[in-house]
């Protein structure tokens, strides 16, 4: 397989924001750099670490000098400023006519992206999107409440503004760099829901989206965050966006 999927003048940008991620940041850019060097992929790896108590930035800084500048961008920004900026933050400067969004915990796995590429190839899809509700995709240690809080969200937000994609909440996403900019930009929301109004907006704007199996492993290395106020927060989102849109 391998070598078969570079295609002149693609590059693929991919955005890891980071929170507290020392211990994964390592492991994920070397399963990155193996990837798309094993499908002879153009990329950078464009970190945003918003002032991670725990020295991100710094480890981010000894892999720049491994991998090089041109393959490890820092995009560092001076507080805790959450992840939808971030990914603003991140696109800005972007070289790649793609981009990958995905968690730097080691949810999300690089090896999937030969999939998510292959995918968009084949019908020159606008987004494509990693889903853990089709066949072939998964969650693996999560706990029955943190399940069912997921496909709560899922089934809520699928009922209520349908829109036609089976993972809303997951953030392992591969977007037409244009595509990206103008969902981005309409998109208001901010904490879990935002993921699921990038989906609703991409409806809204009929881009074509393609979805592709994952499978979800529950972060081994660093805190989980999702608690009460997350889940208000989603619910809240949904209400607006029903809402409005
Ligand atoms: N730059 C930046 N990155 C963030 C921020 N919040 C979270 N992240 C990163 O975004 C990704 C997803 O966040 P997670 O904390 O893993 O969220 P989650 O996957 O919903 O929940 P858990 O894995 O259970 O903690 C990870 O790579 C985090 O390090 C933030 O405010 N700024
Ligand atoms: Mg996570």
């Amino acid at each position: 397989m391998s070598g078969k999927l570079a295609i002149q003048g693609n590059k693929y940008s991919v955005l890891l924001p980071t929170y507290n991620e020392r211990d994964n940041l390592p492991i994920i850019t070397r399963l990155l750099t193996k990837t798309f060097e094993e499908f002879d992929i153009d990329y950078e790896i464009i970190i945003i670490d918003d002032a991670s108590p725990d020295g991100t930035l710094e480890v981010a800084k000894k892999l720049q000098e491994i991998y090089g500048e041109d393959r490890i961008v820092l995009r560092p920004r001076a507080g805790k400023l959450g992840l939808g900026t971030a990914y603003v933050h991140g696109i800005k400067n972007a070289k790649g006519n793609f981009i990958i969004i995905m968690d730097a915990d080691m949810s999300h796995h690089p090896k999937n992206i030969p999939d998510f590429i292959r995918k968009q190839n084949e019908k020159d899809y606008d987004i494509v999107t990693g889903s853990r509700y089709i066949n072939g995709g998964g969650v693996y240690g999560w706990d029955l409440r943190r399940k069912l809080i997921s496909r709560g969200a899922n089934l809520l937000a699928d009922l209520l503004l349908n829109p036609g994609v089976t993972d809303l909440t997951g953030s392992f996403r591969l977007y037409k760099r244009h595509i990206l900019e103008q969902i981005i930009e309409a998109t208001v929301s901010k904490g879990y829901v935002f993921q699921m109004e990038m989906m609703v907006r991409a409806k809204q704007f009929n881009f074509t989206v393609g979805e592709v199996p994952i499978t979800f492993v529950d972060r081994v290395f660093g805190e989980s965050k999702l608690g009460a106020g997350e889940i208000i927060g989603y619910l809240n989102g949904l209400y607006m966006l029903f809402v409005s849109v």
